[in-house]
């Protein structure tokens, strides 16, 4: 009996071998892999943005985005709103990149022996980032074109990388040393992924410096400054620490744009049509050649929680609505003013605020300047009384006069209310939110405001004691807020403080919380200090 060392030995314990089990990132393939996916996939991408970018149309994150926003339900708006304030759009193109990157990933890593779920993973994204692009008013030929460009490329780089490591496998997975290895070369790998990386991050930062490009040419356009108007505005300023005329920079921005519309000055007209008599369209030169006037009117957003941020009080500089809508003529069956944006962006009010004599405008300086590309340049709407979702159209294309079965503003089928007057508000600036203030003499103040109606009255209490009145700044319109203040002799610890309202037509504001949705929210604003 001869002893021979046949024992058959285990299975080698290959490293590169391609494992059994099926968790995810278990293998070092489908690590490989998901990078893979990752890079494609952000390659796809920035190709894309690149592409938008030389066409001057939105990105296709922004185009689905956009069509995201859409689509968006009420609760989920104002959860984001109350989240992210006026970071939404960052969180929201965070949040399309994130999902994005997780697909990649995940597609890439089931890749391995096949590169089919990682394209079908790019195909159906640029199929969508297409269909987006397609529903984007001011989409063109561009706007389809860049997400397909970019999956191309981006399959390219996918089915490149994934057949060096489709390579790996079947040389890993090779029984016998004996037979020749399929050509698996780490480094070659590990340069042409570094290649895919590079490029992806490169054509991002030429694509995000394009955009900016665009955005200054159409900065570029707004003119030096604006005609001169007979109005002179009267400054009310009663407290160092709020101001009354709420400076461009610290002006809240509300708007579903992801990007800019393009904006070409020389080209762009305002058409008023529908129910006139006679349509007209307006150059910006013909507006500015008209009667200016300057009205200081206080604006503010329907999702403006108590207490929040999304008001403000501009001198806007234009031309009445009412004189432009006498020269089209209004015919008698027009109820509403339906107006458009260059993003295809929608609203609409009763067609009698423009013509009941309030200080309607269309409106193209802001504060002494030409209007901010953020707040509509060339040209928007301001009406005092109702919120901007129902009339402060920014960057205006047209106006539309209409009946209300013809059409409904963007916001209206969303749930939000059509008739939107601006409830009577105010608001608490001093001592600002969890400050301490050293005890005695403190002065309390804030803005209160009732658009259209004026504000009578403003009341504080602290600590939920008898309603003691404020001292109101100068009544300039009953179109703008008023600053209030109120010395207040602070003790040591922890207070309450309130404050409510009364507007001119002897309405106080209710105490009654409510949310934003569908009409504005109601309640008194109430902020907790410590005083040492
Ligand atoms: N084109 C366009 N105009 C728009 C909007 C928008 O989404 N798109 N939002 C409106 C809303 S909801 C408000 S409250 C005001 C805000 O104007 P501001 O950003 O200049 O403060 O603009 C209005 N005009
Ligand atoms: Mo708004």
């Amino acid at each position: 009996m001869s002893f021979t060392s046949s024992t058959p030995t285990g299975p080698e314990v290959d490293p590169l071998a391609p494992q059994q089990h099926t968790s995810l990132l278990s293998s070092p393939s489908r690590r490989l892999g998901a990078i893979i996916g990752l890079l494609s996939g952000g390659l796809a991408v920035t190709i894309g943005m690149l592409v938008a970018a030389l066409g001057e149309v939105a990105s296709p994150i922004d185009a689905v985005g956009s069509s995201f926003i859409d689509r968006t339900p009420r609760w989920l708006k104002t959860l984001a709103i109350d989240w992210f304030g006026t970071n939404d759009k960052t969180a929201l193109r965070v949040g399309i990149v994130i999902v994005l990157a997780a697909i990649a990933l995940i597609a890439g890593s089931v890749s391995v022996k096949s590169p089919a779920p990682l394209v079908s993973a790019i195909v159906i994204f640029a199929f969508l980032g297409a269909l987006s692009a397609s529903e984007r008013e001011g989409s063109n030929g561009a706007s389809i074109l860049a997400p397909i460009v970019g999956a191309i490329i981006g399959i390219a780089s996918a089915v490149l990388l994934l057949g060096m490591l489709t390579n790996r496998w079947l040389a890993a997975s090779t029984p016998s040393p004996s037979q020749v290895p399929l050509g698996w070369d780490r480094r070659r790998f590990v340069r042409a992924s570094s290649a895919v990386g590079a490029t992806a991050v490169t054509v991002g930062l030429i694509g995000h410096n394009k955009e900016r490009q665009r955005v200054r040419s159409i900065e570029s356009q707004r003119p030096d400054s604006l005609p001169p108007t007979s109005d002179s505005v009267p400054p009310s300023e009663i407290s160092q620490d709020i101001s009354f005329i709420t400076p461009n920079s610290d002006f809240y921005r509300i708007d579903t744009a992801l990007s800019f519309p393009n904006v070409n000055l020389d080209t762009w007209k305002l058409r008023i049509h529908g129910l006139v008599d006679q349509e007209i369209t307006l150059s910006y030169a013909d507006i500015a050649a008209m009667p200016q006037v300057e009205k200081t009117i206080t604006i503010c957003c329907v999702s403006n929680e108590i207490g929040g941020p999304y008001i403000g009080n501009a001198v806007w500089q234009g031309v009445y609505l009412k004189d432009l809508l006498l020269q089209a003529g209004v015919k008698p069956e027009a109820e509403q003013l339906f107006s458009r944006s260059l993003d295809g962006w929608t609203s609409g009010f009763p067609i009698e605020l423009a013509l009941d004599g309030r200080d309607a405008l269309l409106a193209i300086g802001m504060n002494g300047e030409p209007l901010p590309l953020v707040h509509g340049f060339p040209a928007r709407l301001i009406v005092p009384g109702i919120y901007g979702y129902v009339s402060a159209t920014k960057w205006l294309s047209e106006i539309e006069v209409n009946k209300w079965s013809d059409a409904y503003g963007y916001w209206i089928p969303r749930g939000w209310a059509r008739d939107a007057p601006i409830k009577t508000q105010s608001r608490i600036d001093v001592p600002r939110s969890g400050a301490t203030v050293a005890a005695g003499l403190t002065r309390i103040a804030g803005v209160a405001w009732a658009q259209h109606t004026g504000i009578e009255k403003v009341e504080v209490r602290v600590d939920s004691a008898e309603w003691n009145e404020a001292v109101l700044g100068d009544d300039i319109s009953d179109d703008t807020w008023r600053l209030w203040t109120f010395d207040w002799q602070a003790t040591e610890g922890k207070h309450t403080i309130q404050v409510r309202a009364t507007d001119k037509s002897g309405y106080t504001q209710t105490e009654t919380v409510t949310s934003v949705a569908p009409d504005g929210a109601t309640g008194w604003h109430t902020r907790r200090v410590s005083v040492a």
